[in-house]
Order: structure tokens, then sequence, then C-alpha cells
């Protein structure tokens, strides 16, 4: 009896507290926009000056659950009561299924809960129903378009409330890392970005990733070139035996499927390779030389700024290991606090550059489709 009362009291306060419906919905809908950025952004982040963005998708994310139980206490009999079932209340349960599967599999993932399923990890998985919450919210809210009101942001108390729920977002995930380091689950052992440890050295101490598609036939080391050119003074073709393994680096892979490891990478340092291609060349003034550009038998590549590549590594071994294919034989990139999708494997041409290459975050997702 007592503990009815006691519930239904922080029901009614909880009830209370709730902004205006619009200000829910318009609030919803800017909050899941930011996690899908934030989310995205934090894809990109490789260094430990970079945790802010994972903290505000974490304190984001405690804030749609607010957000969230405000709107189910107030639009539950629309779902309950087959009477009031319209025509896009199926587009609405979609929505719902796809925000209640974002913030599960984010949560349990906070909590250290580290399965596949399937292919995928659950990081994976939770980036999948994130995405589709997208295009699934923007098409719910256009079924019931009510534009914003200002009485419904009422300045101040709206500043004041957000703070607040952000602020609360961000004790509530301090509050689960010290559970998750009281109860030592296996959610404690985690970098900034989130990612869990791999452990051991060599190929097969870490998962084969590929980011999207990729996935070729293994090359053949007798058939291999490897092609340095682009603005240097004296392009340059290697095969597998002349890519000696004379330089050695320890290096952290932080995949964003939520896994790290710590190897010891060897192979030729990349300022090595241009020098042995007489070095990037400045002739042309319209033509500076700022990026290399690294791509794969796959077509998949990304570039990085000149003095950042000449620092990286082309590996042709793991854990004194030759590298197996799968991880990119005969030889993958190996760069030092970016995320592992920059991390070409199977490299088959080292480009000095001029320019950005904008076309790098497309080829990713689509290279290895036929
Ligand atoms: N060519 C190519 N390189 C790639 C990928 C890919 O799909 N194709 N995946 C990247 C991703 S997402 C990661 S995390 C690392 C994984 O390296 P590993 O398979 O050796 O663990 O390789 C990167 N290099
Ligand atoms: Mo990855």
């Amino acid at each position: 009896m007592r503990t009815r009362r006691v519930f239904g009291a922080l029901r009614d306060w909880f009830d209370r507290a709730a902004p205006p419906p619009r200000a829910v919905d318009w609030s919803l809908f800017a909050f899941v926009l930011a996690e899908a950025v934030t989310g995205l952004v934090s894809f990109t982040v490789g260094v430990p000056e970079g945790w802010p963005v994972f903290w505000l998708h974490r304190a984001l994310g405690v804030g749609i659950v607010v957000l969230l139980a405000w709107k189910l206490m107030r639009v539950r009999r629309r779902l309950t009561d087959p009477g009031l079932w319209r025509r896009s209340t199926a587009l609405s349960v979609l929505t719902l299924v796809a925000a209640v599967g974002a913030l599960a599999t984010g949560v349990a993932w906070v909590f250290g809960l580290d399965v596949r399923v399937s292919y995928w990890t659950l990081l994976s998985v939770h980036v999948g129903f994130g995405l589709a919450l997208v295009p699934l919210m923007a098409a719910h809210a256009a079924t019931r378009f009510r534009l914003p009101r200002r009485v419904d942001f009422e300045r101040r108390r709206t500043a004041l409330r957000y703070t607040v729920l952000l602020a609360a977002g961000g004790a509530t995930y301090r509050l689960q890392q010290a559970i998750n380091g009281a109860l030592d689950t296996p959610g404690a052992d985690r970098r900034f970005t989130g990612s869990q440890p791999r452990e051991g050295t060599g190929n097969g101490s870490f998962p084969i990733t590929s980011w999207v598609a990729d996935d070729p036939d293994p090359i053949d080391r007798d058939e291999y070139r490897l092609a340095v050119d682009g603005l240097v003074s004296d392009p340059l073709e290697l095969d597998a035996d002349e890519l000696a393994a004379g330089h050695e680096t320890e290096a952290l892979l932080d995949c964003t499927s939520g896994w790290y490891t710590v190897q010891e990478w060897s192979g030729v340092r990349v300022g090595d390779l241009l020098a042995a291609a007489g070095g990037a060349t400045a002739d042309d003034p319209d033509q500076e030389p700022a990026y290399v550009r690294f791509t794969s038998v796959t077509g998949y590549r990304w570039s990085l700024p000149i003095e950042e590549a000449e620092d990286a590594l082309l590996a042709t071994h793991v854990g004194g290991e030759r590298l197996a294919h799968g991880h990119g034989a005969p030889a993958r990139l190996v760069a030092p606090d970016r995320r592992g999708f920059q991390w070409v494997k199977w490299v088959t041409r080292v480009e000095v550059r001029s320019e950005y290459d904008l076309g790098q975050w497309v080829v990713t997702l689509v290279s290895g489709f036929d």
C-alpha cells in the first residue's frame, strides 16, 4: 500500500514536471538528431581530447529516456486502445521500436554486454537502430506536424530544464561507471571511446573487420606491386619483398564496432617510402603536396595530412608475424590516433596529393560492392 502511494506520488511529480506536449516532441526530435550527429562524429575521434563528444552522446541518450517516458505517458492510450488506431499508428510503433532498440542496446553496451548478433557487435546493432530511427522519426513527425511555438519554450525555464536534463544524463553515466567498477562488469575496462580490449599479440588476437563490404581475395605476393606516386619526384613501384620490415611501432587500433587492441606493428615508415620516391615535390606552385592517400586493392581509401602520414607506418607484420590476409597482407596502414576504419588494408597505392579527398567518405561505404 505504502509503496504504491510513493510510486503514485513519484508519478504525479514526473507528470507535473513534463514540459508542454509540443516541447517534448520537438525536444525528442532535436535530441535524436543530436544523437545521430554526435554518434557519427564520435566515429572519427581517436584522441582522448575528443572525450566531450562521447559524454554528450551519453548524456543526450539519458535525456531521451526521460523525454520518451513523458511522451509515452501522454500517448500510451493511442497505442493500447485499438479504437484509437490510425494508419499512422504503425509508423509510430516502428519509430518507438527503433528508439527503444537504440536506447536498450546503448545501455546494454555501456554495462559491458559484449555479444555478437550474427556478424554484428552490439554496438553495430545500436548504430543500426539509431540510423533507422532518424528517417522513421522524420516521417512520424510529418504525419502529425505541429510547428513549435514560443510559449512551448519559455526561455529561462527551458534552458534550465535542458541544463538539468543533460547534467542528470552526465551524472547517470558517471554513476553507471562507478557501478561497473564496483561490480567489475566487463564494461569497466574500456577506452574513452567505449571500446573494449582484445588481449594478446599477433594476427589471431584481434578480429578481422571490414567496415562495410570489403572482402577481397588473398593477394598473391609474387604479383603484388605497391605504387608510390602522385606529387613525388621519382614515382616508384615496389614488390612485396622490397617492403622490408625495418621500422617498428606500438600502436592502438580502435574499431568503431567497439573493440581495441594494442599491437607491435612493423613495416616501412611512410616518410621513408616517400623519400625513396625522391620525396614530395613542390615543383608546381598550384600543386602543393598536402596529403598522402592510401588506396586498397578494393578501391577503399583514406588520406592523411602529409606530416602525419610521414610518421605513419605501412605495416607488413603484426606481433612479429607476417600479416594475415584478413588483416591486410601484404601491407596495411597503421595510423596511430586514428580510428580503425582509417587504417586501410591491402594497400596498393600511396599517392601524394595537393587536395583533401572528400570522396573517401563515400568510397569507404561502398567499396567492395560489385
Ligand atoms: N580496404 C579496407 N581496409 C580496412 C577496412 C575495410 O573494410 N577495407 N576496414 C577498416 C576497419 S573498420 C577497421 S576497424 C580495421 C580493422 O582491421 P583488422 O581487420 O586488421 O582488425 O581495418 C580497416 N581497414
Ligand atoms: Mo572498424
